[in-house]
Formats: structure tokens, sequence, C-alpha cells
């Protein structure tokens, strides 16, 4: 029994058991209509089980059974059952024929699992478990069919007709409605189905592969947005172009197609050769669109075009396996952005996203093992770490096999497995067969939740010129695994002389930096005939998902701050000072906001012209408030808000001159290229320690601010200029906060950035102002990006979530209740920061838990929020 008193069904991967049929065919038959559409299904199953089968289940939820018929005839009611979660078929033959027909309400599904009815369109999410919500079927990613789909529709509302594969032929019928049937050659599990209705604009390109077969690319938008898919073609080719180069993949179908909605409960959907997207990852024009929405279209585009080979082509056995995926894919999405851009600034990107997001979950009762080893939602485990540790492990298996050896695995990969489901441990094999290497310490990364952490000390040695280095790794318990092993942890390194450069090291003939191996507990290494006194340069490019305790004191980070030439190692060592300071004045407010080491490095940062300006801004952006309250056993809410806002305004005012002449000088029209784009970031940032700073220049950034809000030939400086004027209290704000909303309430993406900007603003008052944001006119429940806009932000407020007197929780608690009856999963994954109250002083514990109960005791609750309350507090 869990806190909400009901009994969820827990799967575990132990129990895994292959399918005793397999469907050969599947023509799916749909008349669309919003609230009443018909499916018609015609699966060719044949037993693969050696014996005779009792009984097989078939997969369904929701659907209206019309019609049941096999090989023809309607079946005897003593042949099948229903049951909860679906079909049983009694003592079915050997091989057969099973026809279906039900009915299902696409306006009705809010949950955005399965078809569903939104904005005009009719659309499909079958990952995970959606296909079971619009026929009875094997709904279970080792079931790889051939798909036919027949779509009807009315001619005038959905002159497009859209699904897998190839068009083999259309026509129109009797009432003005026409059809369409579509067949994919390759056969895949159901979780790959897409298909899509509605009035939709084309934009088209193509793409010539390497072997010179010619791709039609087709991106299907909204009238009005056709001139705002630049971005996502671009990024599509070059994905395709760097998958040939890097992987020696190409593409397989003759059409590609991308669909953009605005209702989606994700980024976007791998579905084969048919795409399904948030809008956000395909939408972006200079007036509408940040850099950093740029970037995202860039990196989800890429991400989804990769699943064709990683995820399709080789699929999943079970969804234990998800992570052999989705790791694997965000490598190389990450790998392939790097390549775009500048490598350095991907890295701390990326690292920043798996300390925000995984690093506290592998902290809390949420944490599970990259492959967990039991769900009782599924769609509960799309999270940071089945996606970015994943990637990690797949980069550190990268790492230490090199470039070409990963290559070959890959190669062996592919070669084994395409066309099949398959497991993890079938990517270790093939990576450890086609190296002749043992990986088998990867197992256990696999198997094993929690975040190591290592400690690092070192002694040089003046008299033996040599440096000693040990490092010892240990992994806290986590929920059910109270015992740890040691896992392989590769420790990319290299030492530094007084001047900043690398030295030769002897043991490995002579390079400058090597990557070591902790695999025990603890270990030793000696560096010997070294010319003087080292700094160890360790973990670099985030080597290794790891929190490293380096015992450096602050002269040694000052100086890595300024010499260090990995940019990532760089990047750290300020994030270290400032994360060291920031906590001294958390422990006493009296201690000086800008300490003596932080700020010499930011002066010869600021000083340093040779530094790239995203790099440069990435040095000089201080540790976010959640990062800081992560280092700390208890994290101090207003404390922290009050260190980090006291340092902000230092910096701001002793750097004021500096600001201010970047702010002036980094003025450009707008452009898109790296470059420029490292420029508007720097400069926005100067604008905000300028703002953050008192004084007369800070009276003359409003200035500023109010001018670039106002002539800005981008969205990038009119919002970072929006967010400093509505986040700052001063006179205007409000109208700002209109004329933002009149300029750009036909933009849905925009407004989703205007109510998100709302919800984050850090003072007490943002409650009451939430409260309205729930209740404007804009506001859809029905709508994620919207929910997450205003609900998401609220809940990454640490000031205002975290009220002492409770109020945010409440608040969130009741809104999440409301959700959870429009769409489970989103509610689900809306509710995780609910899950840290463990982190947390006694009485925001107490208020949390409450807030977990008031959820628990909700009629009616999803499986996907009881399963995160229950976790969340057994
Ligand atoms: N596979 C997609 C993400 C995705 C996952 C689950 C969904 O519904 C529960 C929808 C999309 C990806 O990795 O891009
Ligand atoms: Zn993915």
């Amino acid at each position: 029994m869990n806190i909400s008193g009901s009994k969820a069904t827990v799967i575990r991967r132990g129990d895994y058991q292959a399918p005793s049929y397999q469907v050969s065919e599947i023509a799916l038959d749909v008349r669309l209509d919003p609230d009443n559409t018909e499916v018609h299904t015609r699966l060719q199953l044949h037993r693969i089980a050696p014996e005779p089968v009792a009984e097989l289940h078939l997969d369904g939820e929701s659907l209206e059974l019309l019609g049941l018929q096999r090989d023809g005839q309607a079946l005897a009611e003593s042949a099948y059952r229903l049951t909860e979660g679906g079909l049983l078929l009694l003592n079915p033959p050997e091989a057969f024929i099973l026809e279906s027909r039900v009915r299902i309400h696409p306006r009705a599904n809010t949950a955005l699992s399965g078809l569903y009815h939104a904005g005009g369109q009719f659309l499909t999410q079958c990952e995970a478990e959606g296909f079971r919500r619009i026929t009875y079927y094997l709904d279970r990613p080792d079931c790889l069919a051939r798909f036919t789909v027949t779509l009807h529709a009315p001619q005038d509302s959905c002159p497009v007709l859209l699904a897998n594969g190839n068009c083999m032929a259309t026509g129109v019928e009797e009432g003005g409605w026409h059809w369409a049937r579509w067949e994919d050659p390759y056969p895949k599990p159901a979780y790959l189905f897409a298909m899509v209705a509605g009035d939709l604009a084309v934009v088209r390109d193509r793409y010539r592969t390497a072997s010179g077969r010619e791709v039609a690319l087709e991106i299907y938008v909204a009238e009005r947005d056709t001139g705002a898919c630049a971005q996502a073609m671009d990024s599509l080719k070059h994905a395709m172009r760097w998958d040939e180069e890097v992987y020696g993949r190409e593409y397989d179908l003759n059409r590609y197609m991308i669909v953009a909605t605005d209702s989606f409960n994700m980024g976007a959907m791998e579905n084969k050769g048919l795409n399904i997207f948030n809008a956000k990852y395909v939408l972006a024009s200079p007036e509408t669109a940040t850099d950093s929405d740029y970037q995202g279209i860039e990196s989800v585009i890429a991400h989804e075009y990769f699943h064709n080979w990683t995820g399709n082509r080789v699929t999943l056995r079970d969804w234990f396996q998800l992570s052999l995926k989705e790791g694997l894919t965000v490598f190389r999405d990450q790998e392939f952005s790097a390549d775009q851009n500048s490598r350095g600034v991907q890295r701390i990107g990326d690292v920043r996203r798996l300390r925000a997001a995984q690093f506290p979950e592998d902290a809390g009762p949420l944490a599970h093992p990259v492959r967990p080893d039991a769900y009782s939602e599924i769609n509960n485990f799309y999270t940071a770490t089945v996606y970015e540790k994943g990637a990690e492990l797949v980069r550190m298996m990268h790492t230490l096999l090199g470039n070409v050896p990963f290559r070959k695995g890959m190669d062996l990969y592919f070669e084994r497995h395409d066309g099949h489901a398959v497991t993890i441990e079938d990517f270790i094999a093939a990576m450890e067969d086609a190296n002749q290497r043992d990986l088998s310490g990867f197992r256990r990364w696999y198997g094993q939740a929690g975040t190591p952490v290592v400690r690092a000390t070192g002694s040089y040695d003046p008299a033996r010129h040599s440096y000693t280095l040990t490092l010892h790794q240990e992994t806290p318990a986590t929920p059910g695994q109270p015992v740890k092993e040691a896992v392989p942890i590769p420790v990319r390194m290299a030492l530094l002389n007084t001047q900043g450069q690398r030295v030769p090291l002897e043991v490995v003939g002579g390079a400058s930096e090597t990557v070591l191996l902790l695999e025990q507990s603890e270990q030793s290494w000696n560096f010997a005939n070294l010319p003087g006194p080292v700094i160890p340069s360790l973990l670099r490019g985030f080597s290794a998902p790891v929190r490293l305790q380096d015992s450096l004191d602050d002269d040694a980070h000052g100086f890595l701050a300024r010499h260090d030439d990995d940019p990532f190692n760089r990047w750290e060592s300020m994030q270290d000072l400032a994360v060291k300071a920031l906590l001294a004045a958390v422990a006493d407010s009296s201690v000086a906001p800008l300490p003596i080491t932080l700020r010499n490095a930011v002066a010869a940062t600021l000083a340093d012209r040779q530094v790239d300006p995203a790099f440069c801004a990435e040095l000089l952006t201080l540790p976010g408030e959640d990062y800081i309250g992560e280092q700390m056993p208890v994290v101090a809410v207003e404390a922290i808000h009050r260190a980090r806002d006291g340092m902000m305004r230092a910096i701001g005012r002793h750097f004021a001159k500096e600001w201010t002449g970047l702010y002036h000088d980094l003025a450009a029209a707008y452009q898109r290229d790296g470059l420029s784009i490292g420029r508007r970031r720097l400069r926005n940032l100067a604008l905000a320690y300028l703002i953050a700073g008192e004084g007369n220049s800070r009276e003359g950034a409003i200035l500023h601010a109010r001018q670039q809000y106002i002539q800005a030939d981008n969205m990038t400086d009119r919002l970072a200029a929006f967010q400093l004027l509505a986040q700052h209290r001063h006179h205007d704000a409000e109208d700002v906060i209109l004329d933002f909303y009149q300029r750009w309430h036909e933009y849905p993406l925009v407004i989703d950035k205007w109510f998100a900007i709302q919800a984050a603003a850090p003072y007490p008052k943002t409650l009451r102002q939430v409260e309205h944001l729930l209740v404007h006119p804009a506001f859809d429940w029905r709508v994620p990006n919207r929910v997450r806009a205003v609900l998401g932000a609220f809940a990454a407020n640490p000031t205002v979530f975290h009220a002492a007197d409770g109020s945010g929780y409440t608040f969130f608690a009741e809104q999440i209740r409301r959700l959870d009856d429009i769409n489970p999963q989103t509610a689900a994954r809306l509710a995780t920061p609910l899950s840290r109250w463990q982190r947390y002083d006694a009485p925001r514990q107490q208020a949390m838990v409450t807030a977990l109960k008031i959820l628990a005791g909700k009629p009616g609750l999803s499986r996907d929020l009881a399963e995160v309350i229950q976790r969340s507090h057994p």
C-alpha cells in the first residue's frame, strides 16, 4: 500500500518474458472524428512460443469495443475476455487473423497520449504505451510489425493526412471526405507509430544522401508559421550529413516528415519517418526566438533524427532498456552540437543541465539506476537519469576506448542488431567484442543509482620532483540500494606548471594529458621527473558524472580559473571560487560578498581579450541558487538568495566601468553566427550586472534596458531586457509587462516566456501574480507548454515556491491536483520538486509533506502521480 492507499502494479525488469505471439502485419483503417473516431484493425498473428498457450493478452485502454472477428468469423464470447488492461484471447490457434473495431474520443483525450485532437489537428503520441489507447495490440517494444494505415477524414478540415513510411494511394469519398493509405516498409514497435491529420502548410526541401538517394524533407506547420522553419530545416540537413560522416549512417526512407504542434507533453517524438514536435523545437524567427531557442531546435531536431538508427532501426527489448536509445542518442546529439558550435561551451551547458536536474534526482527519493529495476508507470522514467546520466555513461566508454574503437563498437552494434529489439547488455557487449576490451564495470554504472563522490588529494615532493595523486571514490546509499560498489571512473587529467603550461607526464610516454582509470575505492599514481611544482587539473572536460572534491585551496582555483587550458575546468574553478564565497556569505552575512581571489579572477577574465565571448559569459555567470543549495546539508532558502544577490551587486558595482564598456562595445546589428550569439550573451550579462549594482550606473542601466526592450531587433535582446525590467522592483514594470503581452499575444511560444518570467520573479507578491496568471484568458490547462510556463517556472522559483510559511507548496499542490484530472503525465512530472522535501528545514519539510498528502488523498489519483508521490514519501 502507498500513502494514497492504493496498490499499484509494479513491473520488474527480472520478470521479462518474451512474447508468445508475434504480429507480422498490422493494417489500421481509421475514420477520424474529434468525438467518435472508429478504428478498424487487422492483425496477422502467429505463435512463436514452442507450446500452445492458454491465453494471449492484447493491451487496450479506454477503448470501446464494437466488434471482434477471428479469421473472418465473429469471435464467440467464450473465446475472449475483456480485462482492465485489455483483452484476453482464450486458447488462440497457432496462426490467425484478428480484426477489431473500436471507438475512441480524440477531443476528450487531454492526456495527449494515444490519438488526440488539439488545435484543430489529429495527432498521436504512442511512446511509451499510447498505442493501446488507439487499438487492442501487443503494445510492447519487442513486438515489431509491418504497418499499413488508411486514414479517412473530411477534406476541408483535414486536407493533410500523414502516417509513417510511404504514401501508397489516396482517394475521395462521399460527403466531402477523403482518404490516404500509408505503408511503412520497416517493421517497428507500436511506440513508433504515428498519424497526423489537419489543415497544415508544408515547407519542403531535399537532401541527397552519401550514396546519392534523394530524400524529400517536409516540415508541416500552420500556414502563418511557414517562414519560421529555416533553423529546423538547416539543422535537419546538418544532422543527416553528420550521421553519415561520423557514424556512416544514412537515412533509409524517401521522405522525412516533421509536424509541429502546440499541444505536446514532451519535446519531440522520433516516430519512424514522421516526427512529431513540440512547436518550441521547430519554429524560430529572430523576432520571436532567442539564441538559446535556436540552439534547442538544433539539438532536438538532431536528437530525433539520430533516433532513426539508435532507437528505431535498433530498438528496445523492454522499457527498462530505455537509456539504450535515450542515453546513446543524447550523447550523439551533444557531440553533434559540440561539432556545430563551441565544444567547450557546449560541454559546460551539458554539465550545467546534468547538475541542475540529474544530481538532485540521484540524491533524493526518486533516485533510480540508468537501467531501472522496477516501475509502475513507465512515463515517469523519462528522467534526467535515463537521458543525461545515460549519455554520460556512453561518453565515459567513448573516453576510455577512444574515437576509432568507439566507432568500431557502434558499427558492430548496428551490424548485429539492425531490425532487432535489444538490451543495454547487447550494447556493452558490442563495444567489448569489437575492441577486445572488458567493460564489465559499466554494468555496475547502469545498475547503481547515486552520484559517486571522488576525493582527490595530492602532494608534490620537491626532493624527488614527483607528484603523488590519490583518488578515492564512494557512492552514497540510495533508496533500495544501501550498499554500493566501486565503478570505473575515467579521470582525464594534466599537471600544470606555475606558468600554467601542461608538463609532460613520463608515465604516459611524455604526453601532457592522460586518462586515469579509478576502478577501486582508492588508488594512487605517481608522476616522476617533473620540472618543478605542479597544480593538478582533474576531471578535465568533466570526464565522469561524479562530484569531485579536489582539496585545492582558493589560490589554486584562482590560478586554474585563469590558466587552465581545459575550458570546462577553467569554468569549474571559477564556479568553485564563487560557490565557496557564497557558502561563506550564507553562513555569515557579514563576510565580504566578493573575496579577493574571486575578484581577481573576475578582473582577469574581464581583461582577457583572447577569450571567446560565449565562454567569457559562462565564466562570469554565477552558480544558480539551486546549485548553491545543493552544496549545503540543509538548503538555506533566504540566505542563499541574499548571498547571491549580494555577490551580483558587488560584482556589478566593482566592475561597473568594465560592464558599461562591454555593454557599449558589444552592441551590434543582429546576426546569427556563433560569435554574434556569444557577444549578445555577454552584453546582456553586463546589463544584468549593471542593474544588480547600485548607484548611478544602475539608474543608467535601467534606461538602457528600457531602450533595449523597445529598440531590439531580435528576441534575445528584447527578452533579456524584458526579464530585467519585469523582475526588478521599479515603477513601470507593470507597463512593460502589459506592453510585451500586447506586442506578442499572437505568438504562443513568446507568450509562454511572458508567463514564465512573471512566475519566476523573486518576490513574495509573485504568488498572487501567479494566481492571476492562471485565470488569464491566455492560460489553458490543456496546453502543456502553457502549464509548464506557469507552474514549472513557479516550482523553480527558489524563494517563492519555498516561502517559509508553506504558501507556495499549498498553492502548488492545489494546481497539480487540478492538472492531474487533465494531463496526468505532465502533472506527475511537474510534481517532482516536492520530492526534495528532505533537503529543507523542519517547517518546510512538514509543509511539503502535507502538500504530498493533499495530493495523495485526491479522488481518482492517476497512476503517474500516485507513483511520484509514493516514491517521494514512502
Ligand atoms: N522519445 C522522445 C521523447 C518522448 C518520450 C515520451 C513521450 O511520451 C511519454 C513523448 C516523447 C525523445 O527522446 O525525444
Ligand atoms: Zn530521445
